[in-house]
């Protein structure tokens, strides 16, 4: 039989916009701020010529308007082996491990995207994706509860799970079939204004901690943000401020800089829920639950492990010499500015130290190269272009600091740093992608089709590739 599939890039920018379009009617707020970034996208982009021209040659203008990342936080291995094989519908693969533990975050996570930078350009959509430890939970009778109440529930429709099948076994969704794929695989990400335990049972959860209560005591992984990105995230914070939403006291990540690195993030507070809890003697109770909150994201250039641990380094002795950034703002962003000095701003620098990945192109004249030329003096010469490779992950200290700020003062758990990679994988049905291996493939293969096309010789192609 001859049949066309849907691919899996249409399939996902379907679903994504269809997950928006759920979460601007559940959480209003956040179609503010979907229009709040566009505001500001639109004026960065008319300021700034020379940015809109290094978007448009990565290919990320177009994504723009489109580009947004989600969360939601699972109970079971079984919850995440299964959303594995949902995702893959939507050729969406997990990349990194992160560990929460290390913040006395009981979960841990990865986040699922599409691979290669053709597909994150037709569409963009992450769900950064997390896992319950309940290993972490010291009380027994309430692991044990918890334990109960995740294996009972079903978060995946029988359609859904069927269409999976039937994904698996064809490689592909017709358009009939996808449709139906994208609504049934909405039902999963879907708020519930009920729980399915008693009130006395949420507060038992809740006091253990927060999350465990939102993951345990409700039907499904409920969306719990939606992340639009903007160019200019310090104008995303102080709009937010104007206009009354609850900002978070900084901005996670690096300070602001004229070469951007990594992710910068700032969220707004989750919103106090109504919730309809089960009925205990007759009664039924009303309670509030918070766990949905608004998220918004700039990126910029990824760094190698070099980079890495250097930004690392440079983050822990900001938090060192500010321990209290929600209630010393300022003190925080100018500690957070000076040590960053020690980090270097400009590309040519950073590509010099080996701190960020780049992408190598083509300029239009034909290449002409001597023994002499090294890497950096073909850029030099503009012989060859070469533009930063744009961050596609996430950090799990900003992480963290997001989960947090959604907490209540004072709530984080006392759970020791306990990574367990190989746990999660088993859980997943798979290892995750390393994503330092993932950019300096990208940065690689640019630099080899680069050459290749100029037809440069192998012998010359090796030397240069040696200097990456
Ligand atoms: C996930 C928080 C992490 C990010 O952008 O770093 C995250 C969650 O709260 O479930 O989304
Ligand atoms: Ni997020």
């Amino acid at each position: 039989m001859n049949r066309t599939y849907q691919s899996a890039s249409e399939i996902r920018a379907r679903f994504s916009a269809a997950m928006s379009q759920m979460y601007r009617q559940e959480v209003p707020l956040y179609g503010d701020l979907i229009t709040m970034v566009e505001n500001i996208n639109s004026r960065v982009l008319s300021e700034n010529p020379e940015l809109e021209n290094a978007l448009q040659q990565s290919g990320a203008v177009q994504r723009l308007g489109d580009e947004r990342h989600g969360a939601i936080r699972l109970g079971s291995a079984a919850e995440l082996a299964t959303m594995r094989r949902l995702f893959a519908v939507m050729g969406m693969y997990p990349v990194s491990y992160y560990d929460l533990s290390v913040a006395g975050i009981p979960v841990h996570s990865t986040a699922f995207r599409p691979l290669e930078i053709d597909e994150l350009n037709r569409n963009p959509f992450r769900v950064f994706t997390s896992l319950l430890r309940l290993d972490l939970i010291a009380d027994t009778h309430l692991r044990e509860q918890a334990q109960t109440l995740l294996q009972q529930r079903r978060i995946f429709t029988d359609a859904l799970l069927r269409l999976i099948d039937t994904f698996e076994q064809q490689q592909g969704l017709s358009e009939t079939e996808a449709t139906r794929f994208v609504e049934e695989a909405l039902e999963t990400f879907r708020w519930h204004r009920s729980a399915t335990v008693d009130f006395a049972t949420y507060q038992r959860f809740l006091n253990e901690h927060r999350l465990i209560a939102d993951i345990v005591c409700f039907r499904g992984p409920h969306i719990n943000h939606l992340t639009p990105r903007t160019l200019d995230i310090d104008a995303a914070q102080q709009q937010m401020r104007e206009q009354g939403m609850h900002a978070k006291a900084i901005v996670e990540g690096p300070p602001r800089r004229n070469h951007p690195i990594l992710l910068r993030q700032t969220s707004f507070r989750a919103l106090d829920e109504e919730i309809r809890f089960i009925a205990q003697q007759g009664e039924e109770q009303h309670g509030f639950h918070t766990a949905r909150f608004g998220e918004i994201e700039q990126r910029g250039m990824a760094l190698t492990p070099k980079g890495r641990e250097l930004y690392d380094h440079l983050l822990a002795k900001v938090r060192q010499a500010q321990s209290d950034p929600v209630n010393q703002p300022q003190a925080y962003v100018k500690q957070l500015k000076q040590t960053f000095r020690q980090f270097p701003d400009n590309q040519r620098e950073i590509r010099h130290q080996k701190l960020g990945y780049f992408r190598y192109l083509r300029a239009e004249l034909p290449l002409n190269i001597s023994d002499e030329d090294d890497l950096e003096s073909l850029i030099e010469q503009r012989q060859i272009l070469c533009t930063p490779i744009t961050y596609e992950d996430f950090l799990p200290v900003s992480a963290a600091g997001i989960f947090q700020s959604n907490l209540k003062e004072g709530e984080t758990g006392n759970f020791t740093r306990s990574p367990n990679q190989q746990q999660f994988e088993q859980d997943l049905g798979c290892k995750v992608v390393d994503e330092f291996c993932w950019y300096a493939k990208i940065q690689r293969d640019s630099l080899i089709e680069t050459l290749d096309a100029a037809g440069i010789e192998p012998e010359r192609q090796q030397r240069l590739l040696e200097q990456l």
